[in-house]
């Protein structure tokens, strides 16, 4: 550091230090606010919608509320600001959100055009088609001609487009600006086909009053992989929202859950030791204090019991882990060594 700051000169070695010492303007805004504005689903089962009391649910949710118990040490302090498909990326690049945690397909067009940046996949997804039992239709091969119910602004409308263009099929597109819209055109029997994520079309089917009529076709034809984003240029903020995610995984990966966490206050494993703040290190990177990674756990849980509370099987949707499940376990959930 010395030497650097020698043969670089004062400015660059005054950015380095102004760069320890500050958190980044989004978690400035954070603090002034004294809550996290996070963007997400207007209401989809599982990942963000308001519950009966009022109480926004689901695995996004709850992956703001990580956010907050990072940044602010309490998993409350969170304004949702729910948002349809098209508005999400303005509402981020406007400043209006702080972090996007809402259904969101990770894309290059997205990070090189929209000004997104995407922290990691909180959710490994593939797109489907769901149809009426009474159509008799078994594979999506057999969609040529039908109507089909989709979303703008959405990678589901891309891919649908090119999956019939390149099998040489047919549809007629029936494109609905907000998710209730849709839901009642599928339902009342505007389109034949509704077109979403399979996690999204799992949690549609489980909220409509007749469920068992539908059936979800094999085929995924796409790769959705959904993730939390942020607004580019401000790498402070970017690494808090990713090594939150991570350290839901972490504590996953070492049986660390919202119950148990204190009785690993007196753990012999260094990393555990670091993880939880019991020994120093583990808030300075991220310019926060040593507790944020034990505020998550304790306050939200684990990656396993976010998932298992949201989407598992003793919900409505019954998603089953399978990428989602951690490496270790078959999956592709992985966090670095926060170290
Ligand atoms: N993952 C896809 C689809 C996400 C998406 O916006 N899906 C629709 C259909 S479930 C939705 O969430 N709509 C909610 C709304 O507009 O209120 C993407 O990122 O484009």
């Amino acid at each position: 550091m010395k030497t650097i700051l020698t043969i670089a000169g004062t400015v660059i070695g005054m950015s380095l230090m102004a760069s320890a010492a500050h958190a980044g303007p989004t978690l400035d805004t954070i603090k002034k606010n004294d809550y996290v504005r996070c963007g997400v689903n207007t209401g989809l089962g599982g990942f963000s919608i308001p519950n009966s009391g009022g109480q926004w649910v689901g695995l996004d949710v709850d992956m703001c509320r990580a956010f907050a118990a990072a940044a602010l040490g309490d998993a409350n302090k969170v304004k949702f600001v729910p948002l349809s498909s098209e508005q999400r990326f303005t509402a981020l690049q406007s400043g209006e959100i702080d972090v996007l945690s809402r259904n969101t397909t990770w894309t290059i067009t997205r990070e090189g055009e929209l000004g997104a940046l995407f922290g990691p996949v909180t959710y490994y997804d593939g797109q489907g088609f769901m149809v009426n039992k009474k159509l008799g239709v078994k594979s999506a091969k057999e969609l040529n001609g039908a109507t089909i119910c989709v979303q703008p602004g959405t990678t589901t409308e891309l891919n649908l487009s090119d999956y019939f263009h390149g099998n040489n099929m047919q549809f007629t597109p029936v494109v609905i600006d907000s998710l209730a819209q849709v839901n009642a055109a599928f339902f009342s029997g505007r389109c034949d086909v509704y077109t979403d994520d399979a996690s999204a079309l799992t949690a549609v089917r489980a909220a409509a009053p007749n469920s068992a009529d539908y059936e979800i076709l094999p085929e995924r034809i796409s790769k959705e992989p959904l993730a939390p984003a942020v607004r580019q240029g401000d790498d402070e903020w970017f690494d808090i929202v990713r090594w939150s995610i991570f350290a839901t995984l972490q504590a996953e990966e070492w049986g660390i859950t919202s119950q148990n966490v204190d009785t690993f206050k007196d753990t012999k494993n260094p990393d555990i030791q670091r993880f939880l703040g019991v020994t120093a290190g583990i808030g300075k990177p991220l310019h926060l204090d040593d507790k944020w990674a034990v505020n998550i756990v304790k306050q939200v849980g684990n990656y396993s019991e976010i998932y298992e509370r949201n989407l598992g099987a003793k919900t409505p949707l019954k998603l089953d882990r399978g990428l989602n499940a951690l490496w270790n376990k078959g999956g592709l959930m992985y966090a670095p060594p926060a170290r």
